[in-house]
């Protein structure tokens, strides 16, 4: 670094002290804290993008957000050249950045860094940061302090593009590196028109749903999401939506509403009650990169038949596995081709849906919790689809197979038009355009999900019945270090404290259709239980002796 650029971030970032006795982890999503707390670390990613940037020479993006935390809470995390998780390699750095007590300090870490990793400040190579914020009202200032970090680097230019969802910011970025226009808009055109492509593609003899069952009601969580579904909706022949806690209507943002709460609680959303029985109803999270759908209970009041992130894993790994196999049994086509599906779950998935996914001889594949290991090994197939149960998830087509497929439908349209084969690989490829490549998108999905029900002639108790959720639990375990467990197998065995694991399955061996796990949380200061069982009742006390062993052995 030569002086110039020394002294540019010794002025800047004395004006970022960060808060004294708080440490600050990158996390499994970023960084998440009071958002009184976050100007500092905000500031300081801003330089983290820069240098990303100067050294990938891609754009890069900035969301600030905390998603489903309450709304005095904000976050900070980055978004890759592919649009994806920053590079696990350089959360270190991101952690080291955050808590250097100094700008001294943090100059002397920079110089390090960029010495070791090769980044060059010639003046000639420029960086490009997108950033983007959800509605958070600490989101305005927190993202001016985003600004001033790479303005603090020569060379780098950032791009504010207001209140987005996450997964929009992230598509965004996706699009630019990769030569595509890539605006709100085009998000907007790109998801709208293959959504309509894929509607036009439904089989005219699959017989639609009922009255009652057309309208789908979203909750919005009183975040980003509802007010960007609003953009959206009017675009979308043939699907009637009704957001409801969408950021303008004036409550407080994941209080009571919300996929997290829903899931979660296993409870209806405020706004939503006994006069909705029946209907379609879906929740997004705070920054929409969440989905879960419900029902409201007629019988009970607040009780919901939930349709989890597994249940939709299941309807998206349906409708693919039926587009391959049409494609499948084409006769004639050159380049025949198998495509490799891959279906990516964490071990905390209900069993029973990882149970119907192998009975439909579909490959299965477990990793940590946490988007970007779920991504990382969906990657590895011709399509990957994964899944967390909260709603987490995406389908990703590999490059070389979007351009097989497009090579085959030509083919296909050039000498058998209209043909059952070239249909779905039309609807194969208007999927890879409607659903996000960067990132679960909750937008995104619910479009997806509404016109595979359509495309099934499906209502969403049809949907909900493909199988039957085992009785689970989950809890959390409040310890004095969380990182004193440690796990492994895609977070199913504990190897640290030693013993917990053998005491775990001792307990777990009582009960019929046992399976027990637990893990540290990525977000909170406390230890996850997850328990299944064939009861209910049964569940929660393998749950509850489990979390009791946890205690012992770390308390
Ligand atoms: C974050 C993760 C989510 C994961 C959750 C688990 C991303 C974008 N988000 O929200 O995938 O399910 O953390 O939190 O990676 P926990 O470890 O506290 O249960
Ligand atoms: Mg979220």
């Amino acid at each position: 670094m030569n002086e110039q650029q020394q002294s540019l971030i010794l002025e800047s970032s004395s004006r970022f002290l960060p808060p004294q006795g708080v440490k600050l982890s990158y996390g499994t999503a970023g960084f998440r804290a009071d958002a009184s707390l976050l100007q500092s670390t905000v500031y300081r990613v801003g330089i983290l993008a820069a240098l990303r940037s100067l050294k990938t020479q891609s754009v890069i993006g900035v969301m600030i957000t905390a998603s489903h935390n309450k709304v005095s809470d904000n976050g900070v995390k980055i978004a890759d050249p592919n649009g994806g998780m920053l590079s696990q390699h350089w959360e270190p750095f991101a952690d080291a950045l955050a808590n250097a007590p100094s700008p001294q300090e943090l100059i002397q870490l920079i110089n390090e860094f960029v010495k070791k990793e090769g980044i060059q400040f010639d003046g000639v190579k420029h960086a490009e940061i997108l950033l983007g914020r959800d509605t958070r009202p600490s989101g305005e200032a927190l993202l001016e302090a985003a600004k001033e970090g790479v303005a603090s680097i020569v060379g780098a230019v950032a791009m504010d593009l207001g209140i987005l969802t996450t997964p929009q910011l992230h598509w965004m970025v996706w699009a630019r590196n990769k030569g595509m226009k890539a605006s709100e808009q085009d998000y907007v055109e790109q998801l709208s028109s293959s959504f309509r492509c894929l509607m036009d593609l439904i089989p005219s003899q699959r017989s639609k749903f009922d009255g009652t069952n057309d309208k789908l009601v979203v909750d919005g969580a009183n975040g980003v999401g509802g007010l960007k579904l609003k953009v959206l909706e009017k675009l979308l022949n043939g699907l009637l939506i009704e957001v409801r806690n969408s950021s303008e209507d004036g409550g407080v943002l994941n209080e009571g509403v919300g996929a997290d709460y829903v899931q979660k609680e296993k409870v209806a959303p405020h706004g939503f009650g006994s006069s909705d029985a029946g209907i379609r109803c879906a929740s997004l999270d705070g920054d929409a990169d969440r989905l879960v759908y419900f029902t409201v209970n007629p019988e009970s009041s607040g009780a919901i038949d939930l349709v989890d992130g597994d249940k939709i894993l299941s309807l998206f790994a349906l409708f693919i596995r039926e587009q391959l196999s049409i494609l499948n049994e084409r006769e004639g086509t050159k380049n025949n081709h198998q495509a490799r599906l891959g279906i990516v779950q964490t071990a905390y998935a209900n069993g029973a849906s990882t149970n119907y996914l192998k009975q439909l001889g579909l490959e299965i594949n477990l990793t940590p919790t946490g988007v970007k290991y779920l991504h990382e090994k969906a990657a590895e197939f011709d399509i990957g689809i994964y899944f967390e149960a909260n709603g987490h998830g995406t389908i990703l087509f590999s490059e070389s197979f979007v351009g097989w497929l497009e090579a085959t439908t030509n083919e296909l349209s050039a000498r058998s038009k209209g043909s059952d084969a070239e249909k779905a690989a039309l609807r194969l490829l208007a999927t890879s355009r409607l659903i996000n490549q960067a990132v679960g998108d909750a937008l995104s999905g619910v479009l997806l999900v509404e016109v595979i029900l359509q495309h099934m002639g499906w209502s969403i108790h049809r949907w909900n019945e493909l199988y039957h959720d085992l009785p689970s639990r989950q809890l959390k375990v409040k310890v004095a270090d969380r990182t004193a467990v440690i796990t492994t197998n895609a977070e199913t065995v504990v190897v640290s404290p030693p013993g917990l694991q053998e005491a775990i399955n001792n307990e777990t061996g009582k009960y019929s259709q046992g399976r027990c796990f637990v893990r540290p949380s990525g977000t909170e200061d406390v230890v996850r239980v997850y328990a299944e069982a064939s009861s209910q009742e049964a569940a929660d006390s393998l749950a509850n002796s489990v979390a009791k062993l946890v205690d012992q052995f770390l308390g």
